[in-house]
């Protein structure tokens, strides 16, 4: 592996590490970046992390997550070095491009869709999580795992399987995680945390969400939404979407689950996929001009509602035929 050992020596030449990963962060992203920042603090690594977004409230139980996305707390003169984790382009990080000026920018990723964005690219489509990538440069640097590293990388297996539900879910991965487990990460405390610490707002909205589901095409394509209206009425926010389009997948006989919600900005939308069976979602969203996973997947369009759903409605159509 090329790319491991270039990683590695920018890492042992740097004098100022930045761990970033994409806007909105999920818990590969959020986990990667903790447990890699835990690993070169205890090697004595100059490190720091920075997000556009703040960590989301259910994986703010994780160790160091305070030290995340409030600010830029360093001087950003120190840094030479960005490792980019879980973004499959530049543009998902959501920094300004003079950030990246003069500086070497190390890509770990997973995505298939990851455009090499990179001056160092390491991309492993088969991995399951960004996150086993990051304990592979951990163990490879001779870093130690500690109890919040091991942690932080549960989290990155556990949501990045769907709880280790889907296809990626091999031998090794159920090995890694036997691994993190001995090393101190306590399954029922994280999976409480990330899944059963829900506000009741979140569950009205979720309510809510489910009162929007469409069915189409003889039922293989089910679409649910939420509005801004439905974050009011019930005083919940984006966040407290998390898992609502898998509830919609769970439904007997779909097999593209859609799922929209208003994007950052007033005029776009957050669209996301997740397939079940052949239908690769992956490719649906990268032809939309997003990117993803063969079943998890997502784009932000800019546009109204109605024309956004016209949009994708044809573009599902064309995949499940
Ligand atoms: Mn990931």
């Amino acid at each position: 592996m090329i790319d491991m050992q270039q990683l590695m020596a920018a890492i042992r030449d740097s004098r100022g590490i930045l761990l970033t990963t994409h806007c909105n962060p999920d818990g590969d992203g959020i986990g990667s970046q903790l447990a890699l920042y835990h690993a070169l603090r205890a090697g004595n690594f100059p490190v720091y992390m920075h997000n556009r977004d703040a960590v989301p409230r259910i994986y703010r139980f994780l160790e160091g997550s305070e030290l995340v996305g409030q600010g830029l707390a360093f001087d950003v003169a120190d840094i030479d070095l960005i490792i980019s984790l879980d973004a499959g382009s530049r543009g998902r990080l959501g920094f300004a491009d003079s950030l990246f000026a003069g500086r070497t920018l190390a890509v770990v990723d997973h995505h298939v869709s990851n455009t090499r964005f990179g001056d160092i690219n390491l991309i492993d489509v088969s991995a399951c999580s960004t996150g086993a990538m990051a304990y592979e440069l951990i163990r490879a640097m001779g870093l130690p795992v500690s109890k919040a590293a091991a942690c932080a990388l549960y989290v990155t297996l556990l949501t990045d399987t769907s709880s280790f539900r889907n296809v990626s879910t091999t031998p090794e991965v159920h090995e890694l995680a036997a691994e993190l487990v001995r090393a101190g990460a306590e399954p029922w405390p994280i999976a409480r945390a990330v899944y059963e610490d829900r506000s009741p707002a979140c569950f009205r909205l979720q309510v809510r969400c489910m009162q929007t589901l469409e069915l189409l095409h003889d039922g293989r394509v089910a679409w649910v939404h939420v509005d801004n209206d439905m974050y009011q009425e019930t005083g919940s926010d984006g966040e407290d979407t998390e898992g609502l389009i898998d509830l919609a997948r769970a439904i007997s006989g779909v097999l593209v689950a859609v799922f929209m919600r208003p994007g950052d900005d007033k005029h776009s939308w957050k669209v996301t996929f997740r397939g079940k069976f052949d239908v690769d979602v992956g490719e649906l969203a990268v032809s939309l001009g997003g990117g993803g996973h063969r079943h998890a997947a997502g784009v932000t369009m800019q546009g109204d509602y109605h024309t956004i759903y016209n949009k994708v409605e044809q573009a599902v159509a064309a995949v499940i035929g």
